[in-house]
């Protein structure tokens, strides 16, 4: 490549990806009266800046390729800051680690555009090999933190190359721009995922919801569980964690699942978005579900509407990990209005648009699993039935 045409293929490069972020994206029509999607995701790698992948020294890099590959852009916890929305990005290489960039946006909605720079998180004394899924919740302390996966080589297991241990690693800040690294959180479990900060004190202490867990992969009979640290600065869990939202038979929350952003404080109790792992033939399968806790005592679960909230659709089925959705993120507008961000398969983050009274009636008024298939299928029978009087005496001319 001559200088000319290098500096041609590197002004497309940069028109490309800003018509990208330009783009506006499409509202579908809801299926199920609680939440409609977008047409198009709002964050993939595309969305990653062109300096963020190419050497652009045309000395250095005369064929103008990518030096550092970007794989995928998703799990991103969410936070509105004066009057702005923010996504705080997994982002993965093509070396496979994570690292965590902010992305902004004027409506929440359109046009998220990355920072120039990543976030380069402080570390601890051992050093994490990897970093994801990030929740963000602004506390009553007055700070915003920042609780994330940070992944080690498990170096007790040497036969098995993959071996790793999960902690909850803990950061805060101000402002998304200077980090604060605290130790990791303690507690008496081997390992730990998805680990949420509660944005209030509850007896004085800082709340987590925590997974304990004995392996990486294997969650064994964990669930969401809680747990509480006095010093957040020496986060220790010193009791065992309470299970407060355990796996279930037969059920989307078969294998595993986990706390999705910290709940939104509603005055009828704490609203939940969660994931879900059921084992199929396919491999496993992620959806979302919500729940609700009480006010007087946030981890008792109140209502537990059956069923998943959301689950992978059409494109989003595939990706680097198909078959996933996964939610760390949502935020509450000062309309009501509520965003819940969510990525597919491991791959790129999507906004799916509700409001707080209609996921208050979804989590309070939708029937719990009934338990069992005759019991479900009655369940179901008792609506029909009731339905098909209304339809009767209502809406004779509809049902032909
Ligand atoms: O690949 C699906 C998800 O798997 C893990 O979540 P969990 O521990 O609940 O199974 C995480 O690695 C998550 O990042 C990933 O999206």
């Amino acid at each position: 490549m001559n200088k000319s045409e290098f500096d041609y293929r590197l002004k497309e490069l940069f028109a490309e990806q800003q018509q990208l972020v330009n783009k506006k994206n499409e509202a579908l029509k809801s299926d199920n009266g609680i939440f409609h999607r977008y047409k198009h995701p709002i964050l993939t790698r595309e969305h990653t800046p062109v300096f963020w992948k190419y050497d652009l020294d045309y000395k250095n890099n005369p064929h103008l390729i990518q030096r550092l590959g970007v794989n995928t852009t998703f799990n991103a916890g969410a936070i509105e800051l004066n009057g702005k929305y923010y996504l705080i990005a997994r982002v993965e290489g093509f070396d496979v680690k994570s690292f965590f960039a902010v992305a902004e946006s004027l409506d929440g909605i359109h046009h998220f555009k990355f920072w120039d720079h990543p976030i380069v998180l402080p570390i601890t004394e051992d050093p994490e090999m990897n970093v994801y899924d990030i929740r963000l919740v602004k506390h009553e302390d007055g700070w915003i933190y920042g609780t994330f996966c940070a992944e080690r080589k498990d170096t007790s297991n040497r036969n098995d190359s993959s071996a790793a241990i999960a902690s909850c690693g803990i950061a805060r800040t101000k402002d998304l721009i200077s980090w604060e690294r605290l130790p990791d959180l303690v507690s008496t479990a081997d390992q730990q995922r998805n680990c949420v900060l509660h944005p209030e004190f509850v007896n004085n202490k800082y709340a987590f919801y925590t997974r304990p867990q004995k392996g990486f992969i294997d969650t064994g009979d964990s669930g969401i569980a809680w747990g509480l640290v006095e010093d957040i600065e020496n986060p220790i869990i010193k009791e065992e964690e309470m299970l407060i939202d355990p796996r279930q038979y037969h059920t989307y929350k078969e294998v595993k699942n986990g706390q999705g952003p910290a709940p939104i404080k509603t005055k009828f109790g704490w609203l939940h978005l969660a994931h879900g792992v059921r084992r199929t033939a396919a491999g496993l399968r992620y959806v979302l579900y919500m729940f609700m806790t009480s006010l007087q005592d946030p981890k008792k679960v109140i209502h537990r509407p059956g069923g998943h909230f959301l689950e992978p659709l059409g494109e989003e089925r595939v990706g680097d990990v198909s078959n996933v959705v996964f939610s760390n993120g949502w935020i509450l507008k000062d309309t009501g209005e509520v965003l819940i961000y969510y990525a597919s398969s491991d791959t790129r983050m999507h906004v799916a648009v509700s409001n707080i009274d209609k996921l208050i009636d979804y989590t309070i008024n939708n029937p719990e699993d009934a338990g069992r298939t005759q019991l479900c299928a009655a369940q179901r029978d008792d609506m029909i039935t009731k339905n098909l009087k209304i339809l009767e005496s209502q809406y004779a001319d509809i049902k032909k």
